[in-house]
């Protein structure tokens, strides 16, 4: 297997997990994007473009990491590559502290000043972006993006695919459910059912109109 990376998506993460990659000392051979438009993450210091999102010819010699925000396209991705889960790698910036006795899973992605505190997990393809606070046994599920400078309390528990936007904080203890969305900001006292939207202090469910 060749060793250099290559990032799905050529966006705005992108750019942020090609820093963090090249920081980790890890090479990226290159990107897949769509053509549409001109994606953020090009230029002359950047990865070449190596085909659609939807290529997976290099994903047979290449680690990969999955570099979209939205929830909900990474997790059509992520399921179309499951077969390739054992080649997705993580890419961890290293002004991160991960503890020793957590567990991180394949292609996940750890920003600058980002903690993952003692028996945290953290499953597959999961973003915890700058500055993300994961205390101690959290567990976080396939998929799921903790924005940046958003804190989950000490065995808090995040279901798969769910958004904990920009710096929300989910009290020790609480549930947020698979695929549910927690607003900017927003403080979580009681548990979140799955596909639920929250917002506020103390989090409330969003009414349609409030989306
Ligand atoms: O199906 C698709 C798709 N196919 C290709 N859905 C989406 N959303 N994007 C797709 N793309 C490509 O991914 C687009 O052509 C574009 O180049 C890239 C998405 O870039 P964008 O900057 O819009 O999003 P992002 O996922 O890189 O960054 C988002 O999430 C981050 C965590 C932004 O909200 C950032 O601000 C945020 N920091």
């Amino acid at each position: 297997m060749n060793d250099s990376l290559i990032l799905i998506g050529g966006g705005g993460h992108a750019l942020v997990v090609l820093d963090a990659a090249r920081a980790a000392g890890i090479m990226v051979h290159g990107v897949l994007d769509d053509y549409t438009n001109p994606p953020a993450c090009a230029g002359p210091d950047a990865p070449p473009l190596l085909g659609p999102i939807t290529e997976t010819d290099p994903l047979h010699i290449h680690p990969w990491i999955v570099c979209l925000g939205d929830p909900d396209t990474r997790r059509s991705l992520c399921t179309g590559l499951a077969a390739f889960t054992d080649r997705a790698l993580s890419v961890i910036h290293p002004t991160a502290w991960v503890s020793p006795s957590a567990r991180i899973g394949n292609g996940v992605y750890i920003g600058a000043n980002a903690v993952v505190n003692a028996r945290a997990v953290v499953a597959d393809h999961v973003i915890l972006n700058t500055g993300a606070i994961v205390e101690h046994e959290c567990a976080i599920g396939t998929g799921t993006h903790i924005a940046p400078n958003a804190t989950l309390g000490g065995a808090a528990r995040v279901g798969t695919f769910a958004l904990v936007g920009l710096g929300a904080s989910v009290l020790p203890g609480v549930t947020v459910g698979a695929r549910a969305v927690v607003g900017a900001g927003a403080v979580v006292t009681k548990p979140v059912a799955d596909r639920t939207r929250v917002a506020g202090n103390p989090a409330r469910e969003m009414t349609t109109q409030q989306r």
